[in-house]
């Protein structure tokens, strides 16, 4: 099939990003626009009228993924699959996520204008909750479509609000009535998604697009420690059941535990809740995150298995308990798709380099369904999760010709 037709809009891509970026706008260039929320549902709307702007078939699964779809001349044909998550973290930036829901609409609206009709059709979705910030656990929408766990299976976890899961997609997809529903599930031929780098490899080597060969383990924990509430003034400070006290040096303990002087074990602690949180009494519950990455798995296993007994063995006068809200392993993408990759960068004419992610994606979960790949674009200074986060319009484009192209290869 001829790539040469196959030219896409730099400019289109661009705007649309930057009419994104404006629901949920925050300070500094950023967006806050979380998962389930009324701007992810005004930012859903926005790219439905685009998709049927290029005749596209709309649809909404049990989990809220959003789907777009252009039939192929054989419609029995598995679909190849592309697309990204529109959900973004409390001070996120304008392209991740959503770059690759943009790409993989701007790469069929161009096989549209260019008349091109492949033989599978090609589907683009965007995945919900990708991020994780809001509930406390990422990729439920990739997660259910793949089938690791059914979608009431996060009900209980609730928002900094109180507000659960299971009522927030209940509400969403109640909002969203009027768009036509999706079986959960399929089997596509194969999926890639475009998605910004997030660290700064691309950028220090001068290189277009990264051709990621896989994505390293994630697992993400919630520490609860219970103490007793009491006086700041009049309760002897000996005597007393500090669950901040402890939580610091749980905390403490977990740091010099999980330090890793080469650098790639990845231990974060980016979420706590101190109650009743008032400065003059002593904190009775506190719960914090344990974000814990490493590209080896059983590396990843060995240290997050060993997190309850560094956590106990922190307590002073309080108790703790440690719930794993989720487990990603790490994935190797299939030689398939990364060599249609390479050879889509190729045909494009843009330099490229492998790479891994050290940030997780849905593509994660969807490699457990289908042969899976993704197309990195430079981040400048590898800066994300926050609102500084910055990829340039030609960066952009030459990341979605890369997939146009790869696209097109694989869906003839
Ligand atoms: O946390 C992650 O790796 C992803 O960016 N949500
Ligand atoms: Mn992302
Ligand atoms: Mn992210």
């Amino acid at each position: 099939m001829d790539n040469a037709k196959l030219v896409i809009s730099e400019a289109r891509q661009w705007d649309r990003l930057m009419a994104l970026a404006e629901i949920g706008a925050i300070v500094g260039d950023g967006v806050n626009r979380q998962a389930l929320t009324a701007l992810d549902r005004q930012a859903r709307r926005l790219v439905i009228g685009w998709a049927a702007e290029i005749g596209a078939s709309v649809s909404v699964d049990a989990a809220a993924n959003l789907w777009f779809r252009v039939e192929g001349s054989d419609p029995a044909a598995a679909p190849v699959l592309t697309g990204s998550h529109m959900d973004t973290q409390p001070k996120g930036g304008r392209f991740d996520g959503i770059y690759g829901v943009i790409a993989g609409l701007e790469a069929i609206a161009a096989l549209h204008d260019a008349g091109i009709v492949t033989r599978r059709p090609i589907e683009v979705v965007a995945w919900t909750n990708e991020e994780g910030c809001r509930f406390g656990i990422g990729c439920t929408g990739s997660m259910s479509w793949a089938g690791v766990h059914p979608t009431d299976f996060w009900d209980d976890r609730r928002d900094l609000a109180g507000v659960g899961y299971g009522k927030a997609l209940a509400e969403h997809l109640a909002a969203e009535a009027d768009i036509p529903r999706r079986a959960l599930g399929g089997v596509p031929h194969a999926y890639i998604e475009a998605h910004i780098e997030q660290g700064p490899l691309l950028e220090a080597a001068g290189v277009d697009v990264g051709v990621v060969t896989g994505i390293q383990g994630s697992r993400w924990f919630t520490v609860t420690v219970q103490g007793e509430s009491a006086h700041a003034g009049t309760s002897p400070v000996r005597g007393r059941k500090d669950a901040l006290q402890d939580a610091m040096r749980a905390i403490s303990a977990l740091s010099g535990a999980m330090d890793d002087p080469a650098d790639v074990l990845r231990f974060t602690v980016g979420h706590m809740v101190v109650l009743p949180n008032a400065s003059n009494s002593v904190a009775d519950h506190v719960t914090f995150s344990v974000d814990l990455r490493h590209p080896d798995g059983a590396f990843l296993t060995a240290r997050g298995d060993a997190i309850t007994g560094i956590v106990d063995a922190a307590m002073t006068t309080c108790t703790a308990s440690v719930h794993e809200g989720f487990n990603a392993q790490p994935v190797v993408f299939a030689a398939s798709v990364v060599d249609a990759i390479e050879a889509a960068a190729e045909a494009a004419s843009v330099s490229h380099v492998r790479l891994a992610s050290g940030a997780f994606h849905d593509a994660q979960f969807v490699s457990g369904v289908a042969p899976s790949g993704m197309i990195f674009v430079p981040s400048h200074k590898g800066i994300s999760h926050n609102p500084a986060e910055f990829s340039s319009s030609a960066q952009l484009a030459a990341g979605t010709q890369v997939l146009a192209n790869a696209l097109l290869a694989l869906a003839s």
